[in-house]
């Protein structure tokens, strides 16, 4: 996440080219402006979307004059739109081993000791989330741990420049960051923070767990209990996080992924697998997929495929799976999570067990 040697050239060139331009005096369109239409300078003026944008906010309550302040300062980053042409999905074309690679990167020695470093600094307030939401710590170090490297990179791009630059420079993705963009202003009058300040991923996401603003409006919380809810905060990213994942279901106490055992001439291959899909234990049984440790109570489980080197594991997805998902619709990065997860707590149990054993 670390800003591209372009993004520090484009303003020294822009700079220079303004040293060659004609002194001729701009042409006068405010004519043809709407009387009540706020002006908005800079890389916006007069992008598509942004009079429409300065409309919504009013009912925000945000004086036209004060979004079109806001907006005169973003900045357009073609590197932004760049990146986010860059995330179209792949297939795969396994069996190559992507699991493995993809696993490797947030499963490694020094990144499973950062996690226990994490917990042990953060201990009173992962404690603190786990009883208020009945979501164990592990699982909050974990998504903060594949999100940011424990807080390590939070991001560094302006979240003003990366909203507005989708808002409105975009317009495949318009709609959701105008409505990101529209939370992301409101957040910041409430906490009563400088819109052109906070910093964050490219695609607008913010603090230690990389929340999106309409998150922050849905779900942050202030574990601090200091007033506010600052992601960037984290006692109040932990506690963000343990929200998050009651709101969407987290069953408290259940397990999240079991191992499946598939025997001999088993078709699961060619069997539908993913995060959405669902089967019943009895109807994997009758294929020859059988929970490897017994599941209890669980209704319908689904069909996890993992591409590992050396061949196709399969796993059984619970609702705490799902509910992971509503955090990255991804099966490998809730795997990621669920299996760092497991390795920080498995390396915690030595020092640390017994306090531990208190967690739900
Ligand atoms: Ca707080």
């Amino acid at each position: 996440m670390r800003i591209p040697m372009f993004l520090v050239l484009v303003p020294l060139m822009l700079l220079a080219g303004c040293s060659t331009q004609s002194t001729r005096p701009a042409p006068d369109y405010t004519h043809l402006a709407r009387p009540s239409a706020a002006r908005v300078g800079g890389d916006f003026a007069g992008a598509p979307g942004v009079d429409g944008f300065i409309e919504r906010m009013r009912r925000h309550g945000f004086e036209p004059e004060r979004t079109a302040a806001i907006l005169s300062k973003a900045r357009r980053q073609q590197s932004i739109i760049d990146l986010m042409d860059r995330q179209a999905p792949s297939k795969s074309t396994g069996p190559n081993g992507a699991w493995t690679r993809y696993r490797a990167k947030f499963l490694s020695d020094e990144s499973i000791g950062n996690g226990v470093a994490f917990w042990r600094r953060n201990a009173s307030a992962l404690d603190r989330a786990a009883a208020r939401y009945g979501v164990p710590p592990e699982y909050m170090v974990a998504i903060i741990g594949v999100e940011t490297r424990y807080g390590g990179f939070v991001g560094k791009t302006r979240i003003i420049d990366a909203l507005s630059t989708l808002a409105f420079a975009y317009p495949r993705r318009a709609e959701y960051f105008t409505g990101e963009l529209e939370n992301f202003l409101i957040m910041t009058r409430d906490e009563g923070v400088d819109p052109q300040s906070p910093r964050g991923s490219f695609a607008g996401a913010m603090g230690l767990g990389q929340f999106m603003p309409s998150s922050f409006r849905d779900h942050a919380v202030d574990l601090n209990g200091d007033g506010h809810r600052d992601l960037w905060n984290p006692a109040d990213a932990i506690g963000s996080v343990a929200n998050y994942f009651k709101q969407h279901g987290w069953q408290t106490g259940e397990p999240v992924a079991v191992r499946a055992q598939v025997g001999p001439g088993s078709n699961a291959r060619l069997m539908k697998t993913g995060f959405n899909t669902s089967y019943g234990l009895g109807e994997l049984s009758s294929r020859g997929i059988t929970p490897a440790r017994p599941i209890g109570r669980a209704g319908s489980v689904s069909l996890l495929e993992l591409d590992a080197k050396g061949g196709y594991e399969y796993w059984l997805g619970l609702k705490n799976f799902y509910v992971i998902t509503r955090y990255n619709h991804s099966t490998y990065y809730a795997m990621a999570v669920h299996q760092l997860a497991q390795a920080i707590r498995s390396r915690m149990g030595g020092a640390d067990g017994a306090r531990l054993s208190a967690a739900p």
